[in-house]
């Protein structure tokens, strides 16, 4: 650190050079996050300070939180049932925002971990939990930080998770299931309703992955059961700051009771409140600002438009690739596309150097994966076909 301080005037010229080297999403096809809405950036400006981390100083802020859990609740169905003596809510749904699908499904585990474990039960026992092999890598910080084994079962040709995969891996040690609804590299569902079958079966919680699906899945023409709807759901992550169009770091996670999230209580001796249940401890009430904003200022119906938006430019994209003689893995449940053509490493490699088209690859098979989002345009997509064409014609 410099001994003296900067002007403004250096500090900000800097850092207009460097934000420079940032995308500002423009031929961005490999991203699931965008430009958060205005109405978002302005309430987060308004609570830059506020800290949810102590609650007692922040009740503002804090109120916030809870609206927006109570409205991503009633997204995601949850059973409404009146609880007296609950200390961490009132009614069955409950939850927090956390940083994102990592943190989220990070703590989902930690809950049935604590559960499982309660009292110094299974003590010695290695737990695992069964998540389908396209699970994002999230699981693998799980499975490093909690010692808790991560099966991974196989996917069905649609690529969704195969049940008799996930029934075959289930085992005395088998705490949890995870089922994801959009998973990261195809946007495919997961049969959630089969997952919840299997859980109440044997007994296992159910985690559901809508970090990206969660503000897609309720606002398709074609719907799926994927929330608290289905009876073996236990939690769900979803992600704000994906198609939520909030600010990052904006994500949440609900739990059906606050049987769950009383699993993750830490006592805080010294703060405004007695206890805290989050993974981190000074969290962000600007996202929870945000996210109350945008959500309240969109609405449902706005969600919807921006839904339908992503799954024009998501049709329009597969119909037109298919004219130039590249198919699709599966036909696009959500705003993923994973596209077949030769070599796509190179491809996607020559797509940036040539065009600055920033797209991702699939694992396996290797394909071209593009995300379609609020911040794409139709003629981005014809331009992209033209610049894909054009390498692969080379
Ligand atoms: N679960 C699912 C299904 C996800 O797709 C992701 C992230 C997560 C959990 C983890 O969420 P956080 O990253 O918020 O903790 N999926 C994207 C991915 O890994 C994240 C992303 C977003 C990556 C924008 C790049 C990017 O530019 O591809």
């Amino acid at each position: 650190m410099n001994e003296q301080g900067l002007s403004e005037k250096e500090i900000f010229s800097y850092l207009e050079d460097v934000k420079s080297e940032d995308t500002d999403y423009y031929r961005v096809l490999s991203s699931m996050c965008t430009q958060p809405h205005r109405i978002a950036v302005e309430a987060h400006r308004l609570f830059i300070e506020a800290n949810l981390g102590d609650l007692g100083l922040f009740a503002g802020a804090y109120r916030l939180e809870k609206e927006v859990i109570q409205m991503l609740g009633e997204l995601l169905h949850f059973q409404y049932v009146e609880i007296p003596s609950g200390e961490s809510c009132k009614s069955s749904v409950c939850g927090y925002l956390t940083t994102g699908g990592t943190e989220s499904n990070i703590q989902a585990i930690r809950s049935m971990k604590n559960l499982v474990t309660e009292g110094g039960k299974r003590a010695g026992d290695v737990l695992n939990i069964v998540v389908p092999e396209s699970a994002h890598f999230s699981f693998d910080k799980v499975a490093n930080m909690m010692g808790i084994e991560v099966k991974r079962a196989l996917l069905d040709s649609e690529f969704r998770v195969d049940i008799e995969s996930v029934e075959s891996l289930i085992d005395a040690n088998t705490i949890g299931l995870v089922g994801i609804a959009g998973n990261t590299e195809f946007g495919q569902v997961d049969p959630i309703e089969e997952l919840s079958k299997l859980a109440l079966e044997n007994e296992l919680f159910l985690h559901v992955d809508a970090a990206f699906g969660g503000f897609v899945i309720p606002f398709l023409e074609k719907p799926y059961f994927f929330d608290f709807k289905v009876p073996g759901v236990t939690s769900i992550a979803i992600d704000p700051h994906k198609m939520g169009l909030s600010t990052i770091p904006s994500g949440a996670l609900l739990f059906k009771s606050p049987f769950f999230m009383d699993s993750l209580k830490v006592n805080t001796p010294y703060l405004t409140t007695k206890s805290q249940f989050t993974l981190t401890g000074t969290r962000s009430g600007a996202s929870a600002a945000a996210t109350y904003a945008v959500m309240k200022y969109l609405g449902r119906e706005g969600y919807r438009r921006n839904v339908q938006y992503c799954m024009q430019l998501t049709a329009k994209l597969v119909k037109e690739a298919r004219e130039l003689g590249f198919e699709p893995l599966i036909e696009p449940v959500m705003n993923v596309v994973a596209l077949r053509v030769p070599n796509p490493d190179l491809v996607r490699e020559q797509l940036l150097t040539k065009f600055s088209w920033n797209v991702s690859i699939t694992r396996s098979p290797r394909s071209l994966r593009l995300v379609l989002m609020p911040h794409n345009t139709a003629h981005d997509i014809e331009e992209f076909l033209q610049d894909l064409r054009k390498i692969t014609a080379e």
